[in-house]
């Protein structure tokens, strides 16, 4: 009797054989995966430029399986702007973390998405400035300790929580908006949806997108990965509330 066998899982052609850097139990991984994923799926990957930013993501242009370039302390939406602008027919992205996008980048952001550039932007929010050994990040939840807040982030001292998200979707120019989260495959399966309908969004041409992802720090948050997605689900997403915040007439 012969043996049949059959492949029943496979790498995705969206990234390299790299092995990735980051720390056990973070969701950059599974994120990368998914936004790449999409891009094989939609068969754009040869025509796709992505542009990494700063933070532990940085290194995601030797991850990623298409053109990548990489831009200083939050300019990737002037940098992938530009790209843009220039190479209309190419899917253009940025990579960004929550300390790239809400704090360093914050004005690259808001108008990149006030100017409706037809770009999409994955915008990882763990509630922390990972790279730096866990600094505050504008998007660190009221009380939660990091180790430049050892008492923990306090309202009348370091301000609120930045929801991003809510704010960009204000913007008339934005075409699509959502928060999703990665804590379980539920949530897992809405946060490959979301990064589908924005690249859609971008190839028909509808102008900006967004997904926002909630994502683990497992290394600064001081938890082991298991608690750390309970954590998103249990601390995350009562203050960043899960959904489309935007989605403009056509956006499917
Ligand atoms: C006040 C300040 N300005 C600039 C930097 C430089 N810098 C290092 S990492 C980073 C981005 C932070 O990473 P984040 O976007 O939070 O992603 P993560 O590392 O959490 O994945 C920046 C802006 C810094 N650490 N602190
Ligand atoms: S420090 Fe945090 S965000 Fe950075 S790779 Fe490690 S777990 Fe992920």
């Amino acid at each position: 009797m012969s043996l049949e066998m059959q492949q029943v899982f496979k790498k995705t052609e969206g990234l390299t054989d790299k092995i990735t850097h980051y720390c056990p139990g973070c969701t950059h991984g599974i994120i990368h995966r998914m936004v790449a994923e999409v891009l094989e799926e939609m068969d754009v990957l040869e025509e796709t430029i992505g542009v990494a930013s700063v933070g532990c993501s940085v290194l995601s242009y030797e991850y990623f399986n298409c053109d990548m370039t990489q831009a200083p302390h939050g300019r990737a939406p002037a940098v992938a702007t530009g790209i843009k602008r220039v190479l209309p027919d190419r899917m253009v992205f940025t990579y960004q973390g929550d300390g790239d996008l809400a704090s360093i980048g914050m004005g690259e952001i808001i108008h990149a998405a006030a100017r409706g550039e037809n770009i999409t932007v994955i915008f990882i929010n763990n509630a922390i400035y990972g790279m730096t050994g866990g600094q505050m990040a504008p998007t660190t939840l009221v009380g939660q300790k990091t180790t430049t807040t050892p008492d923990g982030r306090m309202a009348n001292k370091q301000g609120s929580p930045i929801r991003m998200s809510e704010m960009l979707a204000t913007l008339d120019s934005v075409a699509y908006i959502e928060r999703v989260s990665t804590h379980d495959i539920k949530h897992l399966r809405s946060t490959k949806k979301a990064i589908q309908r924005a690249f859609e969004t971008q190839k028909r041409e509808l102008g900006f997108s967004m997904v926002e992802v909630l994502s683990t720090c497992p290394t600064n948050w001081g938890y082991d990965p298991v608690e750390s997605l309970e954590w998103v689900k249990e601390n995350m997403v009562p203050v960043y509330p899960l959904g489309v915040f935007k989605q403009m007439q056509g956006v499917e």
